[in-house]
């Protein structure tokens, strides 16, 4: 095994003068990419990291790059130049503030950061004080200092040897308790789960995607852009979800992978039909439950069947439905079967299998199965059983026939649009506020983004509080989609006897909220 890049490459067209991505959402007008244009450019960005001499820390971990930038064509070469170089990617939700950044920068330090040029004054700072060496800025419109940089260097690049085992990328994900951790993806957890997928769902030569997903977490970054790469196939680049830019591209694509927002947002929409999608071959959704109601609609008005699949930061893809039929049929409401080479087991509170059609928790092991958290041996102890499988925190159980369902999460983590909320991150932001003794947040069902966050807020005595001033410090402080939707002020939280919040009754009591 070398270089993840190099397997990616391989897979590139023979004709690297024909198009890879068609950029669709350029200020002037489409931009189109070659497949010469990708691998040029991401050797480019490569040479320039490289340039920089960057040594090893002490415990031979290779430089880190962190990336907080707008989705773009020059953002995924950015990744891909980082492996290249043998560095280890880091990328961050451009709707971190501050706080977050600099969380996540003082935690991973990163050698290497690149920011939206907007931002460069206070992600510099943040950099910087966490003993960063280079910060580089990268725009929307190809505009910023990482490409001058990168213009001067050769666009011939060997890949950095790098075995299976060799970091590739950290993402940060999960706080249960306490702050994120950062997840360590390796080289062969990342090619093996690409290669199993471009076989489980049947990639063909003349395979075209629509990539409407950002580009800092699994879906968008790996699920994504490694299956259209490993099977050369031509991206049709999104950098912002609008269904109906969707809609105008689904006659020309085969291939659309969405969380199941996109899908609602889709059907919403009069423009998809039948005729639309006549072209297509599949639609794939995950990252959240797809509602069975939307599984319908959409048959119903596409006539086609969504493939669901399941995944998570640790561990890339785990299971999914079936792409060919002789691997069985597509069913509403589970995630597929485990994924070929992938083990899951549903356990029981004592670590013995539950029966099928028992629920349990899901436990998971295979190539694809990160290596641990950044720097918390202890944490990824925990998240570990004894024999080596990994705790995922979702419940569920398996029907006779080898159906995963999943029915719930045992990780207090919201999922609002596809994106992980952290209840207690969010609460301790909110008790910061002058005048709050403590909170609960707590997600409720949503039409659109499937769970909103809400938050419960207790005032300190004799303290007066305002729910709208309460979101809108939340607002200047936190990434917009952790903010609750809406605030509550109330009295006291209900606790069980041994004095722990009762977040269950809280989550019944506005269950309707947004019905
Ligand atoms: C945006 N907003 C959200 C939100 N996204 N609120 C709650 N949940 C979300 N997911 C808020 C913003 O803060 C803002 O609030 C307002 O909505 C408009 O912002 P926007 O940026 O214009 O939103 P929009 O473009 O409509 O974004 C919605 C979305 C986006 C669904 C397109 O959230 C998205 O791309 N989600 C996909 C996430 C994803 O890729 N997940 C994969 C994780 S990988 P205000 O108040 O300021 O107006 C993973 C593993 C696996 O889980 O299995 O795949
Ligand atoms: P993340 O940490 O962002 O990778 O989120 C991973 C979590 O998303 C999983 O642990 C699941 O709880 C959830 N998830 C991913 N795919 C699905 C799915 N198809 N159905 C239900 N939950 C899902």
């Amino acid at each position: 095994m070398s270089n993840l890049y190099a397997a990616l490459r391989a897979g590139f067209p023979a004709d690297l003068d024909r198009c890879a991505i068609e950029a669709l959402d350029a200020p002037n007008g489409p931009l189109y990419y070659s497949w010469r244009d990708i691998d040029r450019g991401s050797a480019m960005i490569a040479n320039l990291l490289q340039s920089l001499e960057i040594a090893p820390g002490a415990d031979g971990v290779p430089p880190r790059v962190a990336v907080q930038v707008d989705k773009s064509v020059e953002a995924l070469m950015l990744y891909l130049g980082v492996l290249r170089a043998g560095m280890v990617y880091l990328p961050l939700n451009n709707a971190y503030q501050a706080a977050e950044v600099e969380y996540f920068v003082s935690n991973a330090e990163p050698s290497v950061v690149v920011c939206a040029p907007r931002n460069f004054g206070w992600v510099s700072r943040t950099a910087f004080n966490a003993g960063a060496q280079h910060v580089f800025t990268l725009g929307e419109e190809r505009d910023g200092t990482l490409l001058q940089r990168a213009a001067a260097q050769p666009h011939e690049q060997a890949p950095v040897a790098r075995g299976a085992g060799d970091l590739a990328a950290i993402l940060y994900t999960s706080g249960t308790t306490g702050r994120s951790k950062g997840a360590m993806l390796s080289h062969g957890n990342l090619l093996s789960n690409a290669q199993v997928l471009q076989d489980y769902w049947d990639w063909q030569p003349g395979d075209v995607l629509i990539h409407a997903l950002p580009i800092f977490h699994v879906h968008g970054l790996f699920v994504a852009s490694h299956g259209a790469l490993l099977n050369g196939s031509r991206m049709l680049w999104l950098n912002k979800f609008d269904p109906r830019a969707v809609i105008a591209q689904l006659p020309r694509a085969t291939v659309f992978m969405g969380v199941p927002t996109l899908y609602v947002r889709l059907l919403a929409d009069a423009g998809l039909t039948r005729e639309a999608c006549a072209r297509m071959r599949l639609f794939i959704s995950g990252s959240a439950p797809l509602l069975i109601d939307t599984f319908t609609q959409w048959q119903e008005r596409t006539g086609f069947t969504i493939l669901e699949r399941y995944g998570m930061s640790e561990t890339a893809m785990l299971s999914s439905n079936p792409c060919k039929p002789a691997d069985g049929t597509r069913r509403g409401g589970t995630v597929g079967k485990p994924l070929p080479g992938t083990d899951i087991r549903v356990m029981d509170d004592d670590g013995q299998p539950r029966p099928v059609n028992e629920i349990g928790h899901i436990q998971v092991r295979g190539p694809n199965v990160f290596s641990g958290y950044w720097r918390m041996p202890e944490k990824t102890k925990e998240e570990f059983t004894a024999d080596g499988w990994f705790k995922t925190g979702d419940v569920g159980k398996y029907e006779p026939d080898g159906y995963l369902v999943i029915v719930g999460r045992s990780k207090d983590l919201i999922i609002s649009g596809g994106y992980n909320v952290y209840p207690a991150e969010v609460e301790s932001f909110i008790n910061e506020i002058p005048g709050v003794a403590e909170s609960a947040v707590v997600g409720v069902p949503h039409p659109d983004f499937g769970e909103a966050v809400i938050a419960v807020v207790i005032p300190a005595a004799g303290a007066q509080l305002n729910a709208t001033e309460i979101i809108a410090r939340l607002k200047a402080g936190i990434a917009g989609f952790k903010v609750p939707k809406q605030v509550f002020i109330s009295p006291e939280l209900p606790r069980n006897a041994m004095g722990k919040v009762q977040k269950n009754l809280l989550r019944e009591q506005h269950r309707a909220l947004f019905a």
